[in-house]
């Protein structure tokens, strides 16, 4: 059922602004504010995934938007549909992800009177969003997306927000005949001055819509910076006996650079840890690339690059850098570039051609042997650690299955082409701290905002955006509860993502502190639930996996059928592990 595409009205106006950007989904739960939109995205080719709650379309735009470096796209309706996506906003704030939000809204005439839905959004969302437009004629809408797309991938990256009053998304026609109707037939003044307010409201919303709305695409140029910070860093990198790079989120954020990247890296020749989307950059095995210690490394460097990573939390505010040391902070942003450390050299700019400058500079790649291999000895130690602990007697014996032996099994299972999605607590991080991304942007988690709930929508975004890779979205029990439903969704649009859930029967990573340091593990206990029989009720495939010996076997049989195009749930029931011991969620 796909109508021709009606130029006439604002809708088609929206869907042609995102057709010209290379918007290709939109991502979306229906409403009757929005409903045009969806109908004249789905004529001109775009392709429409409705999901079962808004936030899911949020955070299915936030993958995409990470994955391919052009804005995903949700369009959501009016008062609730808008509320809901809030927590998937802020992610995608914080991660620097350039999602647009469209929201519906009451008519124009009728908002602050009581309309159904009608509520006050822009305060709600202007907190979350580089940029509201709220737009009042249907004129302004075209334009109106162009620029919230370009204001989305500027600078720092981000969400943005365009607001669509349901009276601009219909033909002219229909709502000249709504506002005719409503404003009745009575002959008193009250009466014939409404109806002229409103046939003069009417007039102003379709105001120079005669000529056809034809889009166009601002220029989003890189920052890049300045040539004086890139020659500083360069003399003190080529003066540092043991400098070391961290490269972040942000140094993806041109995501089709990421093979030119890797390649300033390797020409580099500076040892590299990688977090967040930058997991993977280096593929699977990069004798430049380190996985453990990081800290104790950070700590012996006398010089360290970092390149978009601010120094928060994950670097304990600065302080695992040495004082004496020389830091380099490339970031697209100054405050972050700043962020509870002052560098010595600040470079506010795009990190990533940062580094390539950085490569093409005399004297990258310079050995360092000594350096080298010493953090190689390391990181080899830790893995051959983490392989005992893998197989017991180190993690407490049981019946079921050991998380690190599972992600061991996992790495070597999962195909070439394996895009891993993170969303959970303590089975998550040790997968983080195992598992081995294939290939630039593989690896999806929330980001700094340490969101649960993200796994679905960012299941579905990865496997749109990376047709025919394998999506593994790796489940903690408690945060597949935020996104079972969306079993229904990969059904329904045959998005074959394998999701694992890890089911140790509680919310584990918060269980783990709560009970040692206050004695009681109130609120965090679930049960050994049978998700993969609630996968099953969706239509999908429901495997079950209880004992160690099952998990290859299962594995397997999870990619054969999604191969097949099946969606597929595994529940792994988890033995529980000191593995993670220590390590607080605060
Ligand atoms: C939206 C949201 N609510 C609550 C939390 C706090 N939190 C962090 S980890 C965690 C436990 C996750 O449990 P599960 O997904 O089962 O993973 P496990 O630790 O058991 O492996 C919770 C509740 C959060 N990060 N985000
Ligand atoms: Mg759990």
């Amino acid at each position: 059922m796909t109508p021709p595409i009606d130029h006439s009205h604002g809708g088609d106006r929206i869907a042609a602004a995102l057709h010209a950007h290379g918007v290709r989904t939109i991502f979306t739960l229906c409403g009757g504010h929005i409903s045009p939109i969806l109908v004249a995205g789905k004529a001109r080719g775009l392709r429409i995934v409705d999901t079962r709650d808004e936030a899911t379309a949020v955070f299915a735009a936030d993958a995409t938007a990470r994955l391919t470096g052009t804005p995903g796209v949700a369009a959501v309706t009016a008062g609730p549909g808008l509320t809901n996506t809030i927590t998937a906003l802020k992610n995608a704030q914080l991660a620097q992800s350039p999602v647009l939000l469209i929201g519906g809204a009451a008519p124009t005439a009728l908002q602050g009177r009581g309309a159904l839905q009608d509520i006050d959004q822009r305060p709600l969302i202007a907190p979350h969003v580089k940029l509201v437009r709220q737009v009042r004629r249907v004129k302004d809408l075209g334009p109106a997306v162009t620029e919230a797309l370009a204001a989305a991938r500027a600078g720092v990256p981000g969400p943005v927000f365009v607001e669509c009053p349901v009276d601009l998304l219909y033909e002219e026609a229909t709502i000249r005949q709504w506002y005719t109707d409503a404003a009745g037939k009575g002959t008193s003044v009250p009466d014939r001055l409404l109806r002229w307010y409103l046939n003069r409201h009417a007039a102003r919303l379709f105001s120079g819509t005669s000529r056809p709305f034809t889009s166009r695409v601002l220029d989003v140029s890189v920052p890049r910076s300045g040539e004086d910070a890139v020659a500083r860093a360069a003399e003190a990198l080529n003066k540092a006996e043991r400098p070391l790079m961290v490269i972040g989120s942000q140094a993806l954020a041109q995501a089709t650079n990421a093979p030119r990247l890797a390649g300033a890296v390797t020409r580099l020749g500076v040892p590299v840890y990688l977090s967040g989307m930058a997991r993977g950059l280096l593929g699977r095995d990069h004798p430049l690339q380190m996985r453990h210690e990081r800290r104790k490394a950070l700590r012996e460097s006398d010089c360290v690059v970092l390149a978009g990573v601010p120094c928060d939390f994950r670097l304990d505010y600065g302080k695992h850098v040495k004082r004496q040391a020389t830091l380099i902070a490339a970031n697209r942003s100054a405050k972050d570039a700043r962020l509870n450390r002052t560098p010595t050299i600040a470079a506010i700019g795009d990190a990533s051609l940062f580094i390539e400058q950085l490569s093409e500079r005399p004297g990258a790649g310079k050995p360092r042997e000594a350096w080298m291999s010493a953090l190689r000895e390391r990181d080899q130690t830790r893995e051959t650690e983490i392989d005992a602990r893998a197989q017991g007697p180190a993690a407490t014996p049981g019946d079921h299955v050991n998380p690190v032996s599972f992600f061991r099994t996992l790495d070597r299972v999962a195909g070439d082409h394996a895009c891993f999605v993170a969303d959970g607590g303590d089975f998550v991080a040790t997968a983080s701290y195992i598992l081995r991304p294939r290939g630039p942007l593989t690896w999806l988690d929330p980001g700094v905002f340490g969101t649960l709930g993200v796994g679905a929508g960012f299941a579905i975004g990865a496997a749109l955006a990376r047709p025919g890779s394998e999506v593994w979205l790796l489940w903690g029990d408690g945060a597949s509860g935020y996104g079972l439903a969306e079993f229904d969704t990969l059904v329904r649009h045959g998005i074959p993502v394998i999701a694992v859930i890890g089911n140790d029967a509680g919310w584990t990573q918060i269980a783990r502190e709560q009970v040692k340091m206050l004695h009681d593990d109130v609120g965090t206990v679930l049960a050994r639930t049978a998700y993969h029989e609630v996968a099953r009720g969706f239509g999908a495939e429901g495997l079950e996996v209880r004992r160690p010996d099952e998990v290859e076997g299962i594995l397997q049989r999870a990619r054969t059928l999604a191969a097949s195009g099946r969606p597929v749930l595994v529940n792994v029931w988890l033995d529980r592990t000191d593995f993670r011991e220590g390590s607080i969620s605060m």
